[in-house]
């Protein structure tokens, strides 16, 4: 019944920062899903007779790979795959079973905060036995084998009713069609003080969660709203679609906006937040407070012990380079490890095996912690709501303490999308050049301190990762950061971030591009960012 279809390998299938992203028409291509799901399997060792987890955002094109990606397990000579009712497993539900039921691994179907649709993104992506996604050793590995693959396996069997649970038997391998909510919203709730976060809801405060027609809905519902008797329609956009109902399921000041606007209307909401197409990124909005991501780690670290999960203290935190350093602030305090890692969750999941991280975060709206091996949106909503309803506090008094104490990392990231690919690398190739004789001059007016292209040294595996983004430190601790984007699917996205640290308490209210400007300014006279891009400002700024 196993047929070995022959095929022709496709030059473009280099997984990027989390995994291969590509628009839908490109994974329609003749054999090109199966050509990558291939290359997968054949950059792995033992799976024989074992369990691989299936799931995916629920966007367009899910269903109809989640069957080929099916069958050639089958063929491949998996034993069991468990796959979400429906196609759908958000990106932390996935880790979380694929560790809970001891899966060898993992195929996420996503392609994050991109939109999605007929001509939009779609995106595969492995994970490994930890829950997390696959080291670059992995991703090379398949990338290697793309390129020369000539055949595929699969078995020709019918399709699997992904609507039912169940178990049923495919070509001689198990499929179990699993609740995809069940074991999460458990993990949650041995991780918060459920109880306590339900009195804070019914004595009358009041949390929204925008979904944004993607993956969290359903799980939203299930604990905010019938777990933690929020009233029904807390959870809003709470359907997944195929297409997002044409939005952008990027929960940022830009995307959610509406959401945003909302709680900070006086008679609004006290607490809003907001999750991606996959459910991995997170917002939270306190009434007259956006906390930014790079805050949100920090302030979850200095808080942690509020939540029973992590009653016992956290081992250390880990954060992306270009993410803010306030997190290492609190790091410092509490005498625990901090680690800079390169953009991506990968990255972190070394660290969290080997127990020398609890916390993780990135400024791109992602935070988590080992409870799974991916950044978890609900979980930093959950988060928040525990540390509010333990400190009887608003959510703008716990950031407004923080910063009292700690200082305030002034923090914001300018993207400039759809960039010509030759100028983008043009501007970096340009930069980099240039880092050498940096320090020891002033731009704008700010002195250069250092200057480097990031480099890490994966201190577990001792891998190393070069060119992970160009950095310029100025005296006082203030820095700019540029890179590219690895999760684009058109042209080039080059990210500028700029963060000043602030110890001055009464310098804590100034709007954020304002106290930014002069770093700013210092950026486009270093980069030229206006005549390489050919942009006058930013796409997106958050
Ligand atoms: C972006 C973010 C990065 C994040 C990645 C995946 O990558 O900057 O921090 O880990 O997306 O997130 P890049 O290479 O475009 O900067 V998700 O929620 O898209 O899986
Ligand atoms: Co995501």
């Amino acid at each position: 019944m196993i047929s070995t279809v022959s095929t022709k390998p496709y030059a473009d299938q280099k997984p990027g920062t989390s995994g291969l992203r590509k628009k839908v028409p490109v994974f329609q291509q003749e054999n090109y899903a199966e050509n990558f799901i291939q290359a997968i399997f054949d950059s792995l060792e033992g799976f024989e007779g074992q369990t691989l987890v299936i799931g995916g955002d629920g966007r367009y094109y899910n269903r109809e790979v989640i069957q080929k990606a099916l069958k050639m397990a089958a063929a491949n000579g998996f034993g069991k795959v468990m796959v979400g009712k429906g196609g759908i497993l958000s990106t932390p539900a996935a880790s979380h079973v694929i560790r809970k039921y001891k899966a060898f691994g993992g195929i996420v179907l996503s392609a994050s905060h991109n939109p999605g649709g007929p001509t939009e993104d779609f995106g595969i992506k492995y994970n490994i036995g930890n829950g997390g996604p696959a080291p670059e050793k992995i991703t090379d590995a398949i990338f290697a084998r793309t390129k020369v693959i000539d055949s595929y396996k699969t078995v020709d069997v019918a399709d699997i009713d992904l609507d039912t649970v169940g178990s049923f038997d495919l070509a001689g391998m198990v499929v179990e069609v699993i609740d995809p909510v069940t074991d999460y919203a458990d993990l949650m709730e041995t991780l918060f003080d459920f109880p306590a976060i339900r009195s804070l809801i019914s004595g009358g405060f009041r949390v929204v969660i925008d979904s944004m027609s993607a993956v969290t809905g359903p799980y939203a519902v299930e604990i905010l709203e019938k777990r933690l008797g929020a009233p029904a329609g807390s959870v809003r956009n709470e359907v997944p679609l195929p297409d997002f109902g044409h939005h952008h399921p990027d929960p940022n000041l830009v995307h959610a906006k509406e959401l945003y606007d909302d709680v900070m209307s006086p008679d609004g909401p006290d607490f809003g937040a907001a999750s991606d197409g996959d459910g991995d990124r997170n917002m939270v909005v306190g009434k007259g407070m956006f906390v930014t991501p790079s805050d949100s780690l920090a302030m979850i670290a200095a808080n942690a012990t509020c939540a029973p999960g992590y009653r016992q203290g956290i081992a250390g935190i880990a954060r992306s380079m270009p993410t803010s350093a306030a997190a290492d602030r609190v790091a410092e305090k509490l005498g625990i490890g901090m680690y800079e890692t390169p953009t991506g969750w990968k990255f972190f999941g070394n660290l969290m095996d080997a127990g020398k991280v609890t916390v993780c975060g990135e400024e791109s709206f992602g935070t988590g912690s080992d409870h799974v091996r991916e950044k978890d949106g609900l979980w930093a909503v959950l988060f928040w709501l525990n540390i509010v309803a333990a400190r009887k506090q608003s959510v703008k008094e716990i950031v407004e303490a923080h910063w009292a104490e700690y200082g305030r990392n002034y923090y914001s990231r300018h993207d400039y999308e759809g960039v010509d690919t030759e100028n983008a690398n043009a501007l970096v190739a340009a930069l980099r050049a240039k880092l050498e004789s940096l320090p020891g001059t002033t731009i704008n007016g700010l002195t250069v301190s250092a200057a480097d292209d990031f480099a890490y040294n994966d201190p577990i595996d001792h891998s190393v990762s070069k060119n992970q983004g160009i950095r310029i430190l100025f005296e006082g601790g203030s820095r700019i950061v540029f890179r590219l984007s690895g999760t684009g699917t058109s042209g080039a996205t080059l990210r500028l971030y700029v963060e000043r640290y602030e110890p001055d308490a009464s310098r804590h209210g100034i709007e954020t591009q304002a106290a930014l400007a002069d770093l700013i300014a210092a950026a486009e006279e270093v980069a030229e960012i206006k005549r390489y891009t050919g942009m006058n400002e930013p796409t997106v700024i958050t």
